[in-house]
């Protein structure tokens, strides 16, 4: 059975279902997005450190494929944010969620057109700064995450800052199945962020080596590299990460890690190269088993999710609950 869960975020960002896709660079383009948006969810295209033209077509592209909502992901560090934010101006893109850094500008841009702004962010701190400054929602994203992380768990982390806005919270980090989205909605998220997940997507543009290096991980297959560099990146473990480690033992000067991170991530998604690319993903990838459609996750998602739940009232509850 697959049931509505109508929240905050739903009503908010106008989808059936509270499951958003992370904004992943290189791997969430036009398909992906429209097959997580036209199956019910939030579909988001990662503009990454992708120049404005290539998000334009996207933006277009995503438009031929659904009238459903989207959104588009702003990577902070991009060294094209300023006229990534431009376009998205011009585009008047629903919903913008943003990453590795402070969202103030994108807000003061974006929010008196009407679009919402969903901030990722790792703390409590930065929760409450970003709901001062306007944020509609926020993405709390635990260092269970691939890609770059901050330092406290999934666990940990959104309960603390679901007592500290009163925006709607989105949990993401970890979850890639009904039992993680209960999980997320017991802990007080009125939605969930899920990147690992939509990799494996049938719609997914990632190489299939990569595809596979996920459905064969494990539960201890992910590292943390380039702590150093106070931009630590969780990656499933390849030659690349142990050369990275092998930095990081030497001590070697910043400008190392950063040289050996250079096109590392197009490497992987795109050419398929699992052993010297940055294969990014979070540690829930030991539990992702299969390649299906976009449709076909939200779906047992959700009716796991129902199965969970009346589980729950009747062992605990003994059925009290309607
Ligand atoms: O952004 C992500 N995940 C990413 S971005 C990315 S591309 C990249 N590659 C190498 C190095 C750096 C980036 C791959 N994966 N997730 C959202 C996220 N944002 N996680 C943590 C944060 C974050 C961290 C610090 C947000 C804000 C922040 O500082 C706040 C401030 O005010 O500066």
């Amino acid at each position: 059975m697959v049931v509505k869960f109508k929240t905050r975020i739903t009503e908010m960002l106008g989808i059936e279902y509270p499951i958003i896709q992370g904004g992943m660079a290189w791997v969430a383009n036009a398909e992906l997005a429209a097959a997580v948006s036209n199956a019910g969810g939030l579909g988001i295209i990662g503009a990454g450190n992708a120049p404005p033209d290539w998000l334009e077509g996207e933006i277009r592209r995503v438009r031929e494929l659904t009238d459903k909502p989207f959104g588009v992901n702003v990577m902070l560090l991009s060294p094209f944010v300023d006229d990534v934010i431009e376009l998205l101006k011009r585009e008047k893109v629903p919903v913008v969620t943003t990453g590795a850094g402070s969202p103030q500008k994108v807000i003061d841009a974006l929010k008196p057109l009407g679009t919402k702004v969903i901030p990722v962010i790792a703390s409590v701190a930065h929760a409450k700064r970003v709901e001062k400054q306007g944020a509609d929602a926020v993405v709390a994203e635990g260092m269970e995450s691939g890609g770059h992380i901050g330092e406290l768990t999934t666990m940990a982390l959104l309960p603390q800052v679901v007592d500290a806005v009163k925006i709607p919270v989105i949990a993401a980090g970890g979850i890639a199945d009904g039992r993680g989205f209960v999980a997320a909605l017991a802990l007080g998220a009125e939605g969930v962020q899920m990147g690992t997940r939509f990799v494996c997507a049938q719609e997914s543009p990632a190489h299939i080596r990569y595809k596979e290096k996920i459905i064969n991980a494990g539960d201890r297959d992910t590292v943390v590299t380039a702590r150093i560099t106070g931009h630590p990146v969780r990656c499933l473990r390849n030659k690349l990460t142990r050369e990275f480690e092998r930095l990081e033992e030497e001590r070697a000067p910043i400008e190392e890690f950063e040289k050996l991170g250079i096109g590392k991530l197009r490497a992987a998604v795109v050419d398929g190269d699992v052993e010297w690319g940055s294969v990014m993903a979070g540690q829930i990838a030991g539990l992702i088993k299969d390649i299906k459609p976009a449709k076909k996750i939200i779906e047992d998602i959700m009716s796991e999710a129902y199965e969970v739940l009346k589980k729950l009232s009747v062992t605990y509850l003994r059925g009290e609950v309607s």
